[in-house]
């Protein structure tokens, strides 16, 4: 494949934009309210606009622009309208510099393959930096590692941006994307300006989020936060891409100022490190907004669920871990007849007690950015009637028809069709030297509007109202398919000692079991102590009708390593059973970790029940059990330490006398 060192500004295809943009030379003033030419001087040189107009930005997001640029010392700014003309540019030019190929066995669809280097989260180098550590991370004990986050001083923060984005963005284009999280207009979204030399990323933002001239319509002189982002490949190139894809593994860091409202990223642009909207706003940086503000941003899917014989509907949220089947969860296709689920987020979800105390929730996404292997018609069918338009596959292999090719679609596969691998096996089979045909954290990117079964309500502005809040992680022995806490307390505790199997969406080792409490171990915006006594704070308002919260997990194996629950649609007979417990049903029965089914609770119907071992399956033995709580001691000491609020530990003392018998 031909290098091309080029950058979206040499494109002719700007030419039509340029007629359309303001090019009268002056120097802009971002005190005046319009400058008068769309041509930012900076010393020595100066700065076209090559799309849009610095004109209709507000005050604020044009001197952020400005100073951003004469920083970053693009050739040229483009500011994002979200039309669809734009995006035909945008795709047009990162097909011609051979980052993104169409696949033509798909209407709009197109395949991005990364460096290598560059393939998912890097959590070792993502920081929040405020003046007080102790306001991001709780002390540790022991010498320990804090997990919970990386702190670092603003002092030495400013040091690091500062060795890397002056002139960070020389030959390149600098596009300007003005983004709702959440429906344009909501009193529950937040608008973010990020600041990219990346295409690939506007073109992915543009899926993820709402952008353009309506979002800068909404925000008039509010409030935004500013993100800065460079894959940080000035030109001319000094080292040769891989796969002409810019990045800076060596340099990568992602930051976030709280106290300053300000993300800035650097090095890589792939995922949840580049797309800032994501983790880096809706969940690190909303976490601190929610803290302050009185709401929760957390790493949580939204389903509607209705039962058609009782005609009753109800709405839950579940946190699992990175790549755990929150996307199939949140799509299901249910199998039990009478259970419809419809979709309204399967990542991120914004919550806050309305006047009348019922819980909402809204989905700030307006797109998927799902793991591909493992989907397929079997796993996630409504995924796969997702994916088939407008989509940005990365890291997937494709065929030799024009389409695309993971693990998990073996069966899927028509006859005679040859598949190349990700890292780029002309024909790859399991046995070649490429282990997997596509990278496990490649991922597809498509918008939610497409998803057959979409909720009514999922851009409802007040947000869906919340019944039950599901924890969940992949948990190969010892804890039951499903079981309800005692109380909002104990919620709170089954949250806090979350453990999962490690996944392949960052750089950990996967199959290692990790602690990740709520499924925020690496989405923390501030202190996990203060995070806990958030949640613990909303049972002090007699008013809040605290959902009921569960904890579930699908993975459970028996002894041959089979897993021991079907999974996927089956997991509605689970949710059913929370719906009935949602209406104080008498369905459950106490153990010491939890209330689980009552025997012939859960409907089983259609299932082999011959090859189901139900009472293992909700079994508590107290062996694990005692693990399982020594680790949690030991958790909770080494890492939350003086930050741990002291009901959360008595949770733990009282589980441990449940479980050894002593009573409690
Ligand atoms: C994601 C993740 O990309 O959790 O959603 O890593
Ligand atoms: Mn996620």
């Amino acid at each position: 494949m031909p290098e091309r060192h080029v950058s979206v500004c040499e494109n002719d295809f700007y030419d039509d934009s340029l007629k359309h943009s303001n090019s009268s030379v002056g120097l802009p003033d971002s005190q005046t309210e319009k400058p008068k030419s769309n041509i930012l001087l900076v010393p020595k040189s100066s700065i076209r606009v090559i799309y849009g107009d610095l004109g209709f930005l507000p005050k604020k997001v044009r001197h952020f622009v400005e100073e951003h640029a004469r920083l970053c010392k693009p050739d040229t700014i483009h500011i994002c309208d979200g039309s669809e003309r734009e995006n035909d540019l945008l795709l047009y030019v990162l097909q011609r510099d051979n980052i993104l190929k169409r696949l033509h066995k798909f209407e709009n669809c197109w395949l991005a393959k990364t460096d290598p280097a560059d393939v998912a989260r890097v959590e070792r180098l993502t920081y929040i930096s405020t003046h007080e550590e102790r306001d991001t991370i709780p002390h540790t004990k022991n010498g320990a590692r804090c997990q919970l986050g990386n702190w670092m001083n603003p002092e030495d923060m400013e040091q690091e941006l500062n060795m890397r984005f002056p002139n960070c963005m020389k030959g390149r284009t600098m596009f300007v994307i003005p983004y709702s999280m959440g429906p344009v207009g909501s009193p529950l979204s937040k608008i973010g300006v990020q600041l990219t030399d990346s295409a690939y990323v506007v073109a992915s933002m543009r899926i993820m989020t709402r952008i353009g001239s309506k979002v800068v319509e909404a925000l008039g002189s509010g409030p935004f936060v500013k993100c800065l982002h460079s894959v940080g490949r000035p030109l001319p190139l000094t080292v040769k891409l891989h796969n002409n894809w810019p990045c800076d593994p060596k340099m990568l860091i992602v930051a976030h100022l709280p106290e300053k409202n300000e993300i800035c990223s650097y090095g890589s642009s792939y995922g949840g490190n580049a797309l800032l909207g994501k983790k880096c706003l809706a969940l690190r940086i909303g976490s601190i907004l929610g803290h302050r503000e009185g709401w929760l941003a957390e790493h949580m899917l939204i389903l509607g669920i209705e039962n058609t014989k009782t005609k009753e509907k109800r709405y839950m949220v579940a946190a699992f871990p990175s790549a755990c089947g929150k996307t199939n969860m949140a799509m299901m296709k249910p199998t039990l007849p009478h259970i419809k689920i419809t979709c309204v987020g399967d990542d991120i979800a914004w919550m806050r007690f309305d006047d009348k105390g019922q819980l909402r929730a809204i989905n700030p996404e307006n797109g998927f950015f799902g793991v591909a292997p493992g989907t397929s018609h079997k796993t996630n069918p409504h995924a796969m009637d997702t994916i088939h338009k407008n989509t940005i596959f990365t890291n997937v292999a494709e065929t030799s028809d024009g389409g695309v090719f993971w693990e998990g679609l073996e069966d899927e596969i028509p006859e005679g069709v040859k598949i190349k691998s990700w890292l780029g096996d002309d024909d790859w089979s399991p046995d070649s030297r490429d282990k997997t045909a596509a990278h496990p954290n490649s991922r597809f990117c498509t918008p939610a509007s497409q998803c057959p079964i979409l909720d009514p309500a999922w851009e409802s502005p007040e947000g869906v109202p919340i019944d039950a809040i599901i924890f969940g992680g992949r948990r190969p022995a010892g804890v039951p398919l499903v079981f309800e806490s005692f109380n909002w307390e104990h919620g709170v505790f089954i949250g806090a000692s979350m453990r999962s199997e490690a996944t392949a969406a960052a750089e950990h080792k996967a199959k290692v079991l990790m602690h990740d409490p709520f499924a925020m171990r690496p989405f923390f915006g501030y202190n996990f102590g203060e995070y806990l006594a958030h949640w613990l704070s909303f049972a002090e308002n007699p008013k809040n009708k605290l959902p009921k919260i569960f904890h579930v997990n699908w993975f459970r194996k028996n002894k041959d390593g089979k897993f021991m629950w079907p999974g996927f649609g089956d997991n509605c007979r689970v949710l059913e059973w929370v719906m009935k417990r949602i209406k104080d049903e008498n369905v459950a029965q106490k153990t010491p970790v939890g209330s689980v089914p009552k025997p012939g609770s859960l409907d089983l119907s259609g299932l082999d029940e011959k090859e189901l071992d139900m009472e293992t399956l909700m079994s508590t033995p107290s062996d694990f059990w005692e693990n399982e709580i020594n680790a949690i001691y030991k958790y909770f000491d080494e890492q939350v330490n003086d930050d741990l609020p002291s009901s959360i530990m008595k949770q733990l003392k009282d589980l441990e006398s449940r479980v050894t018998g002593g009573g409690a």
